[in-house]
């Protein structure tokens, strides 16, 4: 999507430092860090949200949470301290970037319930 600020991250318009990147995928620092840790996983294909997947995005959803969250995690020290996964939906859901995103957050003890 030609006015989309993933999509022009992920297709590298605006130049960001990837701490992950695949074919259907990429991570890279949350702009505005909730925790010592917080990166965002985006797929490269502009799905707006998550109830947006359809059928054929099977594969990649289950790439993003069997495949990837867990390379992510290890590769900043997170996989056995603990971290979380977020996706905000919609504007209720509290999401801002209109391309479906999964912050994975770390370093730091968590508290509940979110704000
Ligand atoms: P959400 O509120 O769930 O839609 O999260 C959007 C997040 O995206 C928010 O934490 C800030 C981050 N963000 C927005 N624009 C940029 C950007 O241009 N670069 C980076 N690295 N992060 C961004």
């Amino acid at each position: 999507m030609s006015d989309c600020i993933f999509c022009k991250i992920a297709g590298g318009e605006i130049k960001t430092d990837f701490i992950y990147e695949d074919e259907t995928v990429v991570a890279f620092r949350d702009l505005n860090p909730q925790a010592p840790e917080h990166i965002l996983i985006v797929p490269k294909k502009h799905v707006a949200k998550i109830i947006d997947f359809s059928a054929d995005d099977k594969n990649l959803a289950a790439h993003i949470f069997v495949d990837v969250v867990e390379e992510i995690a290890k590769k900043i020290g997170v996989d056995e301290k603990g971290f979380r996964l977020v996706i905000n939906t919609g504007e209720e859901g509290g999401q801002t970037v209109g391309h479906l995103h999964v912050h994975l957050i770390g370093g730091r003890k968590m508290t509940w319930p979110p704000g």
